[in-house]
């Protein structure tokens, strides 16, 4: 479903009673720091290593200050304000949403016991290596999006960019807390780590695959958000649900502030959708670089990569892993209180396909050992919204082609699929026939590099480049023109320096 959140990209409504955050501490955060003089010293050493990854690894063009919305209160209203802030100034701080001193396990063998608010032994190891996959996406994406501010295609979208930038650092400071406050030496050492691996690096990757790719260009960046963004909503809604409390809060909160991530990609894709369809209807045909807009047959290849990317991202269909997160109350299942079952789902079945003689076919296998698969459905079902949205505005201007999601098995790097080549409406391939194919469905070398071509950048403020649609608002009920960005050039400039 499109929550207001995905249209606008208002501050989402938290629910619950509101708790301060104190910004009076080096580190502000709602957990009490100054309480923990030890676990505040660890943080604190660990706090300018992530601003010298930040300098290192973070956005690369100079700044001046940044429209920054900053979270000031956990809870119902106000949670957040926004003001021009130095990006490197940024208040990154550890924010919990409100405990619920009576909350319970709620599926799983331990499902009707108190949530635990320390890692219970047997499960140490499984739940720091959640923790770690999780934490270790958000520098990552970090990372992958640093050069694209020099391509802005205007100031309203790089502060969006920004936005979502500091957002995902705040997330690894989330996970970080949650390592250093209860992982003890293991914990601070897999903080370190988290800094050290990075995006693509040959020999120090990040974890998972989606978060080595390159973001090439804005196209995939707003792909990006839309598609791999939402697999963080979907990754985090299920581990909102985990039985160990502090993590359960640190996801809720972090989830509040994922919605904007997720404005940015829906209307990111929608307003290159709408640019492309102004085109395409003045001109009565298809459109072409050369008019200045992303063709559509060009923007469906890049849904179909980063889609099949993301999908990668839940994990194979059938997992142990997934099942002993689940029975171990861990990692729960999207909406999971929601579902009319006994929540321990042993005697539970679904149906998954697979490939046997170049055939899809499908089996019953037990819903325990197929819950990343669950969570994929959920994912893909909330996808099709998006597409849903884009496909109107090519209603609306009175065009008859289509956006769609590829089939489940495209384009596959994990899962049933891997190892084989199923085309987007869902033919089974053999090697011959995908290479000779391939470049119809996902983007070659040479659309990369004629999108490439059109990002340039745009820094007038209100002014936007030629294969984008204004948006019809601006954030925070700022005008579209508002400076949402002073680059660092422009305060050279105003002191005479330039
Ligand atoms: N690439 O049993 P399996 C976000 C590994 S995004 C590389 O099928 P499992 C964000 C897997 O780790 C959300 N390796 O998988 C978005 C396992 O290795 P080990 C991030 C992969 O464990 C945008 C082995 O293959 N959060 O927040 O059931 C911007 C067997 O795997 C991949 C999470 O993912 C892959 N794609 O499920 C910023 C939540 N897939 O353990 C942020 C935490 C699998 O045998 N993570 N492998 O060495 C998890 O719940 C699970 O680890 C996964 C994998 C769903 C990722």
């Amino acid at each position: 479903m499109t929550t207001t959140d995905d249209r606008i990209g208002s501050a989402p409504e938290p629910d619950g009673p509101t708790s301060p955050i104190d910004y009076s501490q080096r580190i502000p955060n709602n957990v009490n720091l100054n309480e923990n003089r030890r676990l505040q010293r660890a943080l604190e050493g660990w706090q300018p290593k992530f601003l010298d990854w930040w300098k290192n690894l973070g956005p690369q063009l100079p700044t001046k200050d940044v429209y920054l919305r900053t979270a000031v209160a956990v809870g119902r209203d106000g949670w957040a304000h926004f003001e021009h802030v130095p990006m490197e100034e940024y208040r990154w701080g550890i924010f919990l949403a409100e405990g619920n001193p009576d909350r319970t396990v709620n599926f799983g063998k331990h499902k009707g016991e108190p949530a635990w608010q320390e890692v219970p032994g047997e499960y140490r190891a499984d739940l720091m290596r959640l923790i770690v996959v999780q934490g270790d996406t958000e520098p990552a994406s970090v990372e992958q999006q640093r050069i694209l501010a020099n391509t802005a295609p205007s100031i309203y979208d790089m502060r969006n960019l920004f936005q979502v930038n500091v957002e995902e650092g705040r997330h690894l400071w989330a996970m970080v807390y949650l390592l250093h406050a209860y992982f003890g030496r293991e914990g601070r050492e897999e903080a370190e780590q988290l800094l050290k691996r990075n995006s693509g690096d040959y020999d120090n990757p990040r974890i998972l695959g989606a978060f080595n790719e390159e973001t090439t260009d804005w196209l995939q960046f707003f792909m990006f958000t839309y598609f791999t963004d939402r697999d963080g909503k979907y990754q985090l809604g299920t581990l909102k649900e985990s039985g160990f409390d502090p993590l359960a809060r640190t996801c809720e909160f972090m989830l509040k502030e994922e919605a904007h991530h997720m404005f940015v990609g829906t209307t990111g894709v929608q307003r290159t959708v709408e640019r492309t369809a102004e085109v395409m209807k003045e001109k009565g045909g298809p459109a072409t670089f050369e008019d200045g807009v992303i063709p559509l047959d060009v923007i469906q290849k890049y849904l179909n990569f980063q889609f099949s990317v993301s999908m990668d991202l839940f994990g194979s269909e059938q997992s142990t892993n997934a099942g002993n997160y689940y029975t171990s109350g861990l990692k729960g299942r999207w909406q999971g209180t929601r579902r009319k079952d006994d929540h321990t789902l042993l005697d539970d079945e679904r149906e998954m396909n697979y490939i046997e003689d170049g055939q899809i076919k499908t089996k019953t296998v037990p819903m325990i050992s197929a819950l990343n698969l669950d969570l994929r459905d959920e994912y893909v079902a909330d996808c099709e919204n998006g597409v849903r949205r884009w496909n109107q505005a090519l209603e609306d201007a009175g065009l008859e082609d289509r956006l769609y999601i590829p089939h489940e098995g495209f384009h596959r790097q994990v899962g049933v699929y891997a190892g084989h080549h199923v085309s987007p409406d869902g033919e089974v391939l053999d090697d011959a026939t995908w290479e000779s194919r391939v470049d119809e469905w996902i983007p070659s070398a040479e659309d990369r590099a004629k999108v490439a071509e059109l990002m340039v950048p745009v820094y007038e403020y209100g002014k936007f480049a030629s294969w984008i649609a204004e948006p019809p608002t601006g954030i925070n009920g700022q005008p579209v023109e508002f400076d949402y960005v002073h680059l660092y050039e422009e305060a050279l400039r105003e002191e005479g320096l330039a």
